[in-house]
C-alpha cells in the first residue's frame, strides 16, 4: 500500500488543479462584445449601414441559391442511384446529343449566374461610389496604431492618434492579473481615442499608411479598406444607428497586428457638435508652444506619457526592453551618450530594425520622450532636450553634445542608414 499514498496526493493536486481552472474559467466568462462580435456569433452582422446589410442580405440570398442547388442536384442523383439501380434490373437509357438538354443546361447556370451577379454588382458598386460625403476623415495605418485627420466638413482640422486602451499588463499573462484587474468585455477592442462621427451623415474614409499594408475594417458598417503606404484608397459609411462599433486592421502588418483596433462611436448631430466643440478648444488648449523653454521635471513627467503612449510595447514600462530582441534603454549607450544621436536614433528609426522612425509625434513629444529616457530608471545624463532644437534637428541642424558624426555608439544608426541608402542608390543604378 505503498503507492497509495503518492496516488492520493497526485490526486488532491489534480483537483485542486481542476479547481482553479475552474474559478480562472468564471473569472474568464466574457459577454458580447459592445459594438463587437457576439458570444458565439456565428454569422455575419446584420450591420448599421445600407451596405452591410446589402452584404448581409447578399450573402443570405447566395446561400439560399447554393442549398437549392445543391438540394437539387444531389436530390436527383441519389434519387437516381437507388430508384435506378442495377439490383432493380435498370437499364440505361441510350439517347444522346439532345438539343433540349443542352441548350436546358446553358439556359439554367446562366441565369443563376446573372441572379448572383446583377445584386453582387450593384452592391460593389454601391461601396464604391464616395461621392457627395458630408465628412472625409482619413485614416493612416502605422505599426501599430491609427492616425486620424478630419479633412472636410464639421470637424475638420481634428487630428489625433487612436492606441490600443486595454493594459497591456493583461496582453498575455492574463492568469496573475485576472483577479486583481480582469480583462474587460473590450478586451483588445478598445482605444485611447475612437473616431467619432455623427449618426446619418455619409463619412468617407481615406486610408494610407506610413509604414506597411494595414487595413481599416468595421464589420458593422460592411466596410474594409486597404491601407497602403504611398497610395490613397478610400471607402464610406452612413450610420444608421447611435452607437460603438468596433473593428480590427485587417492586414497582416507584423508583430502588434493584433493590437490596433478600431473604434467608431457615432453620435447624435448635437452630440457630434459638442464633441468637435469640446476637441477644438482642447486642441487651442494644448497646443504647445514649440519655442517654450521647459523645465526637466516637466518635460521629463510629459515624456513618461509619450512613452507609455508610444513605446511601452517593445521597451517595455521598466525600460529593460525584450532580451535577445529590443534593447534596453536603462543603461543603453545611446539614451545615455551624446543627445544627438539618441535624437536621430528617435527621429530617424533604425533601418532594418523594429526601430521606426517616431518623426510623426510633435517636436514637444519628441523632446520630451529622449528627455524622460535620459533620466529615467537608471539613467541619470540629466540633460535635456528643448522643443525647438528638434525643430531644428529636422532641418539638419543637430543639438550640441555630439552631432552625427561625433557620437561614438551612437552613430551606429547614421551609418546603417547611409549604408541602406548607398544600397537603395546602387539597386537603382542597376
Ligand atoms: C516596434 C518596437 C519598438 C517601438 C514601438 C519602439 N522601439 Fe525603440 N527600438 C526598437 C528596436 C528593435 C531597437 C534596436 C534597433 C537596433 O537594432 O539598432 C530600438 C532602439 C531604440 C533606441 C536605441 C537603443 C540603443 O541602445 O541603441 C532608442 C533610444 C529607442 N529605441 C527609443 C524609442 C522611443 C523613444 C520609442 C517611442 C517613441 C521607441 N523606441 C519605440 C524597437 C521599438
Ligand atoms: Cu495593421
Amino acid at each position: 500500500m505503498n503507492f497509495a499514498k503518492p496516488l492520493l496526493r497526485a490526486a488532491t493536486k489534480a483537483s485542486a488543479g481542476l479547481l482553479c481552472a475552474a474559478t480562472a474559467a468564471s473569472a474568464w466568462a466574457v459577454n458580447d462584445s459592445i459594438g463587437g462580435p457576439k458570444v458565439n456569433q456565428l454569422n455575419l452582422p446584420y450591420g448599421v449601414t445600407e451596405i452591410s446589410k446589402a452584404i448581409y442580405d447578399l450573402h443570405i440570398w447566395v446561400m439560399i441559391v447554393c442549398v437549392v442547388i445543391f438540394v437539387v442536384v444531389f436530390g436527383v442523383m441519389f434519387y437516381s442511384v437507388f430508384a435506378h439501380r442495377k439490383s432493380k434490373g435498370a437499364i440505361p437509357a441510350t439517347w444522346h446529343e439532345s438539343v433540349k438538354v443542352e441548350i436546358a443546361w446553358t439556359i439554367v447556370p446562366f441565369i443563376i449566374v446573372i441572379g448572383l451577379a446583377l445584386p453582387a454588382t450593384k452592391t460593389v458598386v454601391a461601396m464604391k461610389d464616395t461621392t457627395n460625403s458630408d465628412l472625409t476623415i482619413k485614416a493612416t495605418g502605422y505599426q501599430w496604431r491609427w492616425g486620424y485627420d478630419y479633412l472636410k466638413g464639421e470637424g475638420e482640422g481634428i487630428s489625433f492618434i487612436s492606441s490600443l486602451a486595454t493594459d497591456r499588463n493583461i496582453v498575455g499573462n492574463p492568469v496573475e492579473h485576472i483577479a486583481a484587474k480582469p480583462a474587460g468585455d473590450n478586451y483588445l477592442m478598445e482605444v485611447d481615442h475612437p473616431v467619432v462621427v455623427p449618426v446619418n451623415k455619409k463619412v468617407r474614409i481615406i486610408t494610407t499608411a506610413d509604414d506597411v499594408i494595414h487595413a481599416w475594417a468595421i464589420p458593422q458598417f460592411g466596410v474594409k479598406q486597404d491601407a497602403i503606404p504611398g497610395f490613397v484608397r478610400d471607402t464610406w459609411f452612413k450610420a444608421e444607428k447611435i452607437g460603438v462599433y468596433r473593428g480590427q486592421c485587417q492586414e497582416l502588418c507584423g508583430k502588434e497586428h493584433a493590437f490596433m483596433p478600431i473604434v467608431v462611436d457615432v453620435r447624435s448631430a448635437e452630440d457630434y457638435s459638442k464633441w468637435v466643440d469640446e476637441q477644438q478648444k482642447l486642441a487651442a488648449a494644448q497646443k504647445e508652444d514649440p519655442n517654450k523653454t521647459w523645465v526637466l521635471s516637466d518635460l521629463v513627467a510629459r515624456g513618461e506619457k509619450v512613452y507609455s503612449t508610444n513605446c511601452v510595447a517593445c521597451h517595455q514600462a521598466n525600460g529593460k526592453g525584450i532580451p535577445g530582441a529590443i534593447p534596453a534603454l536603462d543603461g543603453s549607450k545611446t539614451a545615455t551618450g551624446p543627445i544627438a544621436g539618441h535624437l536621430l536614433t528617435v527621429l530617424n528609426g533604425r533601418t532594418g530594425t523594429a526601430m521606426a522612425s517616431w518623426k510623426q509625434l510633435s517636436d514637444t513629444e519628441i523632446a520630451a520622450v529622449v528627455t524622460y529616457e535620459r533620466n529615467s530608471w537608471g539613467n541619470k545624463v540629466g540633460d535635456m532636450l528643448q522643443p525647438h532644437q528638434v525643430t531644428e534637428a529636422r532641418s539638419g541642424k543637430m543639438p550640441d553634445g555630439g552631432t552625427t558624426a561625433a557620437a561614438p555608439a551612437a552613430d551606429a544608426p547614421a551609418v546603417k542608414t547611409s549604408q541602406a541608402d548607398a544600397t537603395r542608390r546602387a539597386n537603382k543604378a542597376i
